[in-house]
């Protein structure tokens, strides 16, 4: 039981530890909950903050809270919040602390996919234009961890999760960077999905819109706004893609900005997420020519689309951050050519999503594919091509040296969370690349 009126830190992970640390740093008194009686952060907590109060989540502790602090993976729906909130305490998270506690203009980047691509896009954008540029949020790097150093310019990468208790993030620059279903196993539907995505909009000076986003956000109407897409831009607050002869470009308006083949970053979405970043960083009044650079040597993140080399004429992509279908699909969309030589991987924690979306674009790129993990029956069944079914991506790895051929593509693109056999993405990554030299 926790004594007084104090603030309560829900969840012990990276977000809890840096509320904690950020706390501290003012001399505003709190304690911590946790369901896991022996969390991440705890031994670092008890080392440094031992007179903190720890203890698991109760009802009545969080009733008598002065406000509580949600972790992102504890839903606003579980039992002891809503019972709390339902008493009048209020909620609140690490992105509004930080939203509340800077004057500094944010940039806040969501999506279903691409948020960190583009959120370490324009960070990199940033700096070449000579911005002192914070990057954190759901990226990795927890919000309050880089509050107070001095940077002139805050890009955060904000989760559906961290959403949920945001009331008004009024960021100087908001992005929705595209909507497809994921998280089915934290939101009721589809539609509740995107309107806590919709959020990120409220309050913002400029807001940059997808346009081949059919949902219709809620947006002031005097808000700013620039647009992305892949049709070609009617003015200079529209970005898209202009094809001149064989060759695309980037542009804005009537300027033809990059010749895609120029990038790196390779896939029919990848030319979205560059627009997206453009369309920003014009917002915001970074260096064109800078940008533009920026585009040319970017390389992108391990674990996206990730190619890692050629084998014996076979080549191999880890795209292990695939964690629904939305991004699976862009993968194989990227990869497609004439001769259907796509061999898929893919598997794990389905989240409650219907990988049913899948089957059109695999009946038509895939060759093979293999299934593994957690709800491989389904995910099989699902999908509706022919698929081997085993347990575990090393029983799939190990089958592959005799199914493949010079002139495969081999994707590992999971559709998944990785949880169920993976302590998360990264991990899964760095085991199928492990694997997978071991195999060709
Ligand atoms: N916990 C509870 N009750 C619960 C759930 C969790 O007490 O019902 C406790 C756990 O026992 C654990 C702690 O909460 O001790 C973990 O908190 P957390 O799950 O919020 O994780 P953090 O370590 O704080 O990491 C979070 C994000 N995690 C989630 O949203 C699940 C990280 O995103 C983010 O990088 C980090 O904050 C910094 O902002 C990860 C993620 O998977 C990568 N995000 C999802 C995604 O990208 O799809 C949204
Ligand atoms: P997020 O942070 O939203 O998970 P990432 O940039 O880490 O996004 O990429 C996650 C996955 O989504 C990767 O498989 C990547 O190839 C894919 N992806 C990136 N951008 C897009 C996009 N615009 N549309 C669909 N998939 C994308």
């Amino acid at each position: 039981m926790i004594a007084g009126k104090l603030k309560v830190i829900v969840g012990l992970g990276k977000t809890g530890y840096s509320c904690a640390s950020y706390f501290r740093r003012r001399s505003i008194p709190f304690a911590v909950m946790d369901a896991d009686s022996n969390p991440a952060m705890l031994e670092s907590l008890r080392r440094e903050m031992p007179e903190v109060q720890f203890s698991a989540i109760d009802s009545s502790g969080l009733l008598a809270a002065e406000e509580i602090v949600l972790s992102p993976g504890v839903p606003l729906q579980s039992k002891a919040i809503k019972e709390a909130v339902a008493g009048g305490v209020p909620v609140t998270g690490d992105i509004a602390i930080f939203a509340d506690n800077t004057d500094k203009p944010i940039i806040a980047i969501t999506g279903s996919n691409g948020k960190s691509t583009v959120s370490d896009l324009v960070a990199k954008m940033a700096r070449a234009s000579g911005f002192n540029v914070g990057l954190g949020g759901n990226i990795g790097i927890p919000c309050l961890d880089i509050l107070d150093r001095g940077h002139d310019l805050y890009v955060l990468e904000v989760s559906s999760y961290q959403l949920e208790v945001i009331e008004k993030l009024s960021a100087r620059v908001a992005v929705v960077l595209n909507l497809s279903p994921d998280h089915l196993d934290r939101y009721e539907n589809v539609k509740q999905y995107f309107e806590t995505k919709s959020r990120i909009y409220r309050g913002c000076k400029i807001a940059i819109e997808n346009r081949e986003t059919k949902y219709q956000f809620d947006i002031m109407e005097e808000t700013n706004r620039l647009s992305f897409g892949f049709d070609e831009p009617k003015t200079s607050k529209n970005f898209g893609i202009r094809e001149v002869g064989v060759k695309s470009y980037l542009c804005s308006g009537k300027s033809n900005l990059l010749d895609v083949t120029l990038m790196h970053l390779k896939g029919r979405h990848n030319w979205l997420n560059a627009l997206a970043a453009l369309a920003i960083g014009q917002a915001i009044g970074f260096d064109q020519q800078a940008m533009v650079e920026t585009l040319i040597t970017y390389k992108g993140l391990p674990h996206r689309c990730e190619w890692l080399g050629s084998f014996k004429g076979i080549e191999v992509y880890n795209d292990s951050k695939s964690t629904n279908p939305g991004s699976t699909r862009a993968a194989i969309e990227g990869l497609s050519n004439e001769t259907k030589n796509i061999v898929l991987i893919l598997g794990g924690d389905s989240k409650g999503a219907d990988l049913g979306d899948l089957s059109a674009v695999c009946a038509r790129e895939v060759r093979l594919s293999f299934v593994y993990g957690r709800d491989r029956q389904k995910i099989a069944s699902a999908l509706g091509i022919n698929s081997t079914v085993v347990a575990t991506l090393e029983e799939v790895m190990e089958l592959i040296p005799a199914q493949v051929a010079s002139g495969d593509q081999i994707l590992f693109s999971p559709a998944c969370a990785s949880l169920d056999q993976f302590r998360n993405y990264e991990h899964r990554g760095d085991e199928f690349k492990r694997l997978i030299r071991e195999s060709l």
